[in-house]
């Protein structure tokens, strides 16, 4: 048990910002008495993330969940979406709250995100947009996934919680599909210890985003539409100024740590990473690998209950797929996903680990 680590290691341990700073501005917002409701940290943080992001619209949220709530009612679909069951509940529940149909589409094994060869044959007169997530950050197959909603006249929202700062060449993936949704939750990179936002091109859909996140209200006594509280507060638009700063530095850390467990534990068979095209800007926001038992030995459960046993707290990450949630009735033949979901662990990532936790860490899944 030479391994054993004294304090719990968790799949993340979220930035925190320099307590001084943060005071400082919380006394601002003290003076100010401005909560919510368009404050002035909010909409700074609204520019800084447009610049950082380099998209031409951006709207914060309390959530990533109510952000993606409100993209689906911006673009008014109805029906059917097709989305992939290889996620986190949040990106097919939304669609259920909205009254839609998800449907499932298999994923491709190396990226993990939804097979685009795929989703033509789930396309009905009833689905209204695709729903596809870049899983881990790793982007997916912008360019077929437009083609295809071109040719059917579908939209397309990214469900986008895990790709901030990722990039396709040099344009930031939040510029691609009609809407994009991403996460700002403490386990995400970036963080406003709750919090999400939506980005788009098209310009004209900017009035309906803040409509619908402020409840339908354009001003006193005109409510124009059913919205909701999407509302991120001035206590998390400070937390997330302050974080911004701290976010290069984390990728830098992140990215070391992720050639580090690279390096170790690509020395057995039987460990896959996912893979990146070579003009991709990762996120670093998670480190999955899979394990291959017939090839590795010992099974993905096995070396998460291992890694307990350590005191390491590994995630399994997305297991169960969503077609297996117990109210689902649904078609369930997805093998590629099902396979992934069985072999997929998502280790710790984040940029306080040293050097020897991570070693500590590929040595006791190493055995
Ligand atoms: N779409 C996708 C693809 C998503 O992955 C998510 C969220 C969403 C949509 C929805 O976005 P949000 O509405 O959440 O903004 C976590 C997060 O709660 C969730 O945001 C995230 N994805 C998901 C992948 O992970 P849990 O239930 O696995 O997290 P939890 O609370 O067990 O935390 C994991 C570990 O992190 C803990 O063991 C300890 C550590 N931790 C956690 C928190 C909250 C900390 O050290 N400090 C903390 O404050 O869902």
């Amino acid at each position: 048990m030479n391994h054993f680590f004294k304090s719990p290691i968790y799949i993340t341990k979220p930035l925190l910002p320099d307590r001084e700073k943060y005071f400082e501005l919380l006394n601002n917002i003290f003076d100010s008495g401005i909560l919510s409701n368009n404050g002035k940290y909010l909409l700074e943080l609204e520019g800084s993330l447009r610049s950082i992001l380099d998209v031409p619209n951006l709207r914060l949220f309390n959530n990533g969940t109510t952000a993606l709530l409100t993209a689906i009612r911006v673009l008014n679909l109805a029906g059917e979406v097709i989305t992939t069951p290889f996620t986190f509940p949040a990106t097919p529940h939304t669609l259920i709250w909205n009254g839609i149909k998800p449907v499932f589409c298999d994923i491709e094994e190396t990226s993990m995100n939804i097979d685009v060869f795929e989703i033509e044959k789930y396309i009905t007169n009833k689905t209204s947009a695709i729903l596809a997530v870049h899983t881990f950050g790793t982007p997916c197959h912008v360019g077929k996934i437009e083609r295809i909603a071109h040719d059917h006249n579908l939209k397309v929202i990214y469900d986008s919680a895990h790709a901030f700062m990722t990039k396709i060449v040099y344009e930031s993936i939040g510029n691609f599909g009609d809407i994009s949704m991403f996460s700002f939750h403490p386990t995400k990179l970036f963080h406003t210890s709750e919090g999400g936002a939506l980005t788009y091109n098209n310009s004209s859909l900017d009035e309906k985003v803040q409509l619908l996140r402020n409840f339908g209200i354009k001003e006193e006594g005109i409510i124009l539409e059913s919205g909701i509280n999407g509302k991120m507060n001035e206590l998390q638009a400070a937390m997330g100024l302050i974080i911004l700063d701290l976010v290069e530095e984390e990728r830098k850390k992140r990215e070391s740590i992720s050639n580090l467990y690279k390096q170790i534990l690509s020395q057995r068979n039987g460990i896959y990473f996912q893979q990146l095209h070579e003009l991709v800007v990762p996120s670093y926001q998670y480190f999955p690998i899979r394990i291959k038992e017939k090839e590795f030995g010992k099974s993905r459960d096995f070396i998460y209950d291992e890694l307990k046993k350590y005191n390491v707290f590994a995630r399994k990450y997305f297991y169960p797929l969503c077609t297996e949630y117990s109210y689902y009735d649904g078609p369930k033949d997805f093998p590629v996903a099902k396979t992934v979901s069985n072999e997929v662990l998502c280790l710790p990532f984040y940029g306080e680990l040293t050097e020897s936790d991570v070693e500590n860490i590929c040595n006791i899944i190493l055995g």
